[in-house]
């Protein structure tokens, strides 16, 4: 009986234990109440599609995903609702595709600070990510120029 317990719960913990993994989150400096751009890399190294719906950030008022698109020399973007991270594969928000708008920043975004932000998958693993405040984005571990 415990071991069926133990397994259940195993079980039910599973989903929520993020099949996402983010890299590399990063935020250019902005002033308070202008509106942030975040990047990310979001790696979904599981079997099963997941599905970014929600972000939530008590730094900004709110928080949109967001696709910026090149069309007759007239750059654009526009709002996602939802965004798709398909098993094995990864998904790469950098400046001109995907990226978050923290709109109505609380306070101003310097260099060197983190801006915290909860991921909210439709699985219902939520993910606590530290936007790191830089003018480019991270180097990757292990990566030299
Ligand atoms: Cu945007």
């Amino acid at each position: 009986m415990r071991h069926f317990l133990i397994a259940l719960v195993a079980a039910i913990a599973t989903p929520a234990a993020a099949a996402v993994e983010v890299a590399q989150p990063w935020s250019r400096p902005a002033v308070a109440g202008a509106t942030g751009a975040g990047f990310m890399t979001l790696a979904n190294r599981s079997k099963a599609a997941d599905t970014l719906v929600a972000i939530e950030s008590p730094g900004a008022r709110k928080v949109e995903i967001h696709r910026s698109q090149m069309s007759g020399g007239v750059a654009s973007m526009r709002r996602v609702e939802r965004l798709a991270i398909p098993a094995g594969r990864a998904v790469t928000f950098a400046p001109g595709g995907y990226h978050l708008m923290f709109v109505g920043l609380a306070r101003p975004l310097k260099t060197g600070q983190t801006l915290p932000a909860t991921l909210t998958f439709a699985s219902g693993a939520r993910i606590q990510v530290a936007f790191q405040v830089a003018l480019g984005p991270p180097e990757a571990p292990g990566h030299h120029h």
